[in-house]
């Protein structure tokens, strides 16, 4: 299996995160990276590939041209302003009635923010143009009959048409399901096992019957993105019964999460997709420190081979996971699961 990656992720580097009421080392930093591919390595990988070059057309119908823009401007308006360290939104547009991007950029960010957690530094864009570049590798992949697996990061799927969140600027795994469309299949599933609810990615694609969307993840009355990821949200117009949502209670184990993955599993199938996007977060690990679900080393591989048995080419596009050495070993783990062991 192909693995796409570059060195270009070191170019997001915030500095500072408010967690919980103090200001701590990001969680979702360049150290993730190094985890992920000792991890990789031990499990055997070696098919490092670099990605085609970035081409802004794969955000097409993702990404709106003004986020965009604001995307790749926002470092220097925040330096022109005279402000210190990296972007940092703080206030957010909640008046319904008037929907407008501020021009100071203090306000402007917000406009494009649905959480404060999500910095945009110098180099940011060098990072997203290689994650959507990654993401668009693993198609290439698939157009040539292989599952592939995007090693990226930031990761992307709170990332919605026009805001970014949760360490989230660019949604790769959004990407990832357009450009298969793009190719020609008609119809795309995404499968979202990160522990968070993927809410940017059911928001790009709720009113769409061509990307059926299912997510298991922390049941959203205790979890971060808190506003998404009740089991009642099941898509609107054309996308009307095509979003699936399984929000779990903290201290989830395997087998109850299993339960639901084979349900979402049945719903794929049900949809006979032409090609299958799995926004893999291993953030649903025991150990990581800013989950609560309780899946253990095993599980992973487990879950791999369950994802296999739907017998369709796959995108892996990664996303959470966080601390431990062990997120390496349960990525490579679901990989190596899907690959028959
Ligand atoms: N420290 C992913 O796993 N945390 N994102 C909000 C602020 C947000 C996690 C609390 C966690 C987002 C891709
Ligand atoms: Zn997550």
């Amino acid at each position: 299996m192909k693995i796409y990656y570059t060195d270009d992720h070191f170019a997001h580097h915030p500095k500072a995160e408010l967690h919980r009421g103090k200001m701590v080392t990001p969680h979702e930093g360049p150290h993730r990276m190094d985890l992920l591919i000792a991890g990789m390595k031990r499990a055997g990988f070696t098919d490092f590939a670099t990605p085609p070059a970035f081409d802004t057309a794969c955000l097409n119908g993702i990404h709106t041209q003004d986020y965009i823009h604001f995307v790749q401007t926002a470092w220097a308006r925040w330096k022109d302003a005279g402000y210190a360290g990296d972007v940092l939104p703080m206030s957010f547009p909640y008046n319904p009635r008037r929907s407008k991007p501020p021009i100071e950029i203090d306000g402007a960010a917000g406009y494009f923010c649905s959480s404060a957690d999500t910095m945009i530094t110098e180099t940011t864009w060098t990072a997203l143009a290689s994650t959507a570049a990654c993401a668009v590798g693993t198609v290439d992949s698939i157009t040539h009959g292989e599952s592939a697996f995007a090693l990226i990061r930031p990761p992307g799927h709170h990332a919605g048409a026009k805001y970014m969140s949760g360490y989230c600027i660019f949604n790769n795994a959004a990407i990832a399901a357009q450009a298969l469309l793009n190719r020609g299949m008609e119809r795309v599933a995404v499968l979202d096992v990160d522990f968070h609810h993927g809410n940017g990615t059911q928001d790009i694609f709720y009113d769409r019957d061509d990307v059926l969307f299912a997510s298991l993840h922390g049941e959203p009355d205790h979890h971060f993105p808190y506003f998404w990821g009740y089991r009642d949200e099941k898509g609107a117009g054309d996308g009307d019964g095509y979003t699936f949502n399984y929000p779990l209670p903290a201290g989830t184990h395997y087998a109850a999460w299993r339960d639901a993955l084979l349900d979402a599993i049945a719903k794929i199938r049900a949809f006979k997709p032409d090609a299958l996007v799995v926004s893999l977060g291993v953030d649903t690990f025991e150990q990581d420190p800013i989950s609560s679900f309780k899946l253990k080393v095993q599980d992973y591989p487990a879950y791999g081979a369950e994802i296999a048995k739907i017998g369709l080419p796959t995108s892996f596009i990664m996303e959470g996971g966080y601390g431990v050495p062990e997120i390496g070993d349960n990525t490579a783990g679901v990989l190596r699961g899907y690959m028959g062991g």
